[in-house]
């Protein structure tokens, strides 16, 4: 028999808290639009499946934030619509069990024990299936050295499909990647069907998990526990065994547990704390994607969701009653000449169109065309100083949390496809879409994009506007400064 080395109990543990971390937050993401799709509009009453029993109002303006579920803790990590917090737990635990899988292949290949995973021969299938027969049949047949030809099947079904497969749809779903590769989402077709590959992929896994645990339970238990824990089994008591699982389920309880209670007791601190591993990685591997994309005509979604309402303000209807002739977009900072510009200067810009796919935190999409000043062109008029390292984008709206505003690094502002749009699908934007100016970053997700402009303030840090977090969404929901996943 071959010996369980420690570097494959180890990393089997490893991933047993991460795949579990991956999930729980998953369906925490899951429960900001709980609705699954195939088309990219994902037009309400489309869905294939739903969790939610919410009526989506006709008679009114509604937003996309008004569809997401309050999930419990015991599903979704954090639960209590924390989106935010739940994708920071999705990501790094991501990153943790790709690092995992990447050392674990690696062995796997340099040790030899690949052997086990890996089917050399195709007698394989009707092999598994003579032995499934088996154990319906209630007399098992002798299993193979070490696994039985289902067992070998399934695992390598499960490390070197599901795994990366849930890799794949995962990253199909990411707007810079989706900006830069627009080939890419359409293998999947496209990123609603792969939110939906992603989400059947993580029943496959669930699927996986209870039958493993129940195959090692029911299946020569302590033998089982003895290899996967202490790497040799021979000679381990029924007692011995029982302590072992018990270890390995208390582990995996204690960091669930740890970390639902930090997001929900500290959310500031669980997003300072995984950020800060988080936000200089995703700027190295996603700063300099630029957005590449030209969907076609025939591509544009006539159905595009909205969120945020418009701004409540007096001063904001009088300029929309008197269609934006007082309107002014001030330019202000660490600019060499800060100025104004009206509706009409703006117009006079040589127009940028492009038509984008756009991505929302929550997971809907749109595909739209978008018509307006490249940014680049304000940063060449308006000469900001070298200091300048932001670019803060303020709205006419506010709410409970105050002013909307989001920023962006110098070096997005300046990419080909950020605009500042005055037009959407060949018209001029409409109030609920952020009339009469409103922001497009093609590699980022929609909440970076501030409807209903007031102000460009360029400056060298973020940390004294509003809670310092880099916007309104971040202040306040605990999201990420970038946005390009
Ligand atoms: N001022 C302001 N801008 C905003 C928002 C908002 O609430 N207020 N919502 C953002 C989010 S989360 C998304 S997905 C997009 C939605 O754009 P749409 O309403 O035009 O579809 O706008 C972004 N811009
Ligand atoms: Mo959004």
């Amino acid at each position: 028999m071959i010996d369980f080395p420690f570097w494959l109990r180890y990393a089997h543990f490893i991933n047993v808290i991460f795949i579990t971390l991956l999930i729980r937050s998953g369906i925490e993401i899951l429960s900001s639009l709980p609705k699954l799709y195939f088309k990219d509009d994902a037009k309400p009453g489309t869905e294939w499946i739903k969790f939610t029993k919410k009526k989506i109002p006709k008679d009114r303006l509604w937003i996309s934030l008004e569809e997401e579920e309050s999930f419990s803790s015991w599903i979704a990590l954090p639960g209590h619509k924390n989106l935010g917090l739940g994708r920071h737990w999705h990501f790094i635990s991501a990153l943790f069990w790709f690092g995992n899988g990447v050392a674990y292949y690696t062995l796997l290949f340099t040790s030899g024990e690949w052997v086990r995973l890996v089917p050399t021969s195709w007698n394989i299938f009707p092999n598994a299936l003579q032995y499934a027969m088996s154990l319906v049949s209630m007399h098992p047949m002798a299993s193979g050295n070490p696994y039985d030809p289902l067992q070998q099947l399934t695992y390598f079904f499960v490390v070197f499909f599901l795994g990366p497969f849930m890799i794949a749809t995962g990253a199909a779903m990411s707007p810079a990647i989706g900006a830069r590769f627009p080939w890419y989402p359409k293998i999947f077709r496209g990123r609603q069907t792969a939110r939906s590959l992603h989400f059947l992929g993580m029943l496959a896994f669930v699927l996986f998990i209870v039958a493993h645990l129940a195959m090692v339970i029911l299946n020569k238990f302590p033998e089982n526990m003895g290899n996967i824990v202490l790497g040799d089994g021979k000679g381990i008591n029924l007692a011995t065994a029982i302590g072992l699982f018990a270890f390995y389920c208390v582990s995996v309880l204690i960091v669930h547990i740890w970390s639902t209670g930090i997001s929900l007791h500290n959310p500031r601190f669980t997003q300072k704390m995984i950020g800060a591993i988080l936000i200089p990685l995703k700027r190295s591997l996603f700063g300099k994607v630029v957005s590449r994309q030209q969907h076609s005509k025939s591509e544009i979604t006539p159905f595009f969701r909205i969120n945020g309402y418009p701004p409540d303000t007096r001063e904001y209807k009088e300029l929309y009653e008197n269609s934006f002739a007082d309107w002014k977009l001030e330019i202000f900072g660490l600019v060499e000449k800060p100025r104004h510009y009206s509706l009409a200067e703006l117009q006079k810009i040589a127009k940028q169109e492009q038509i984008t796919e756009h991505s929302c935190i929550q997971g809907w999409t749109g595909i739209a065309q978008w018509g307006g000043v490249p940014m680049i062109e304000i940063v060449k008029q308006c000469k900001p100083l070298a200091q300048a390292r932001y670019v803060v984008f303020r709205s006419y709206q506010t709410d409970a949390n105050g002013e909307f505003y989001e920023v962006i690094s110098m070096e997005l502002a300046n990419h080909p496809q950020t605009i500042l749009a005055y037009q959407m699908n060949y018209k001029p934007l409409t109030e609920a879409h952020g009339a009469p100016l409103r922001l497009r970053v093609e590699t980022q997700l929609g909440y970076k994009m501030v409807k209903w402009l007031s102000s460009i303030e360029f400056v060298s840090d973020y940390q004294h506007i509003g809670k310092g977090r880099g916007g309104h969404r971040e202040d306040n929901m605990y999201y990420d400064i970038t946005a390009a996943i």
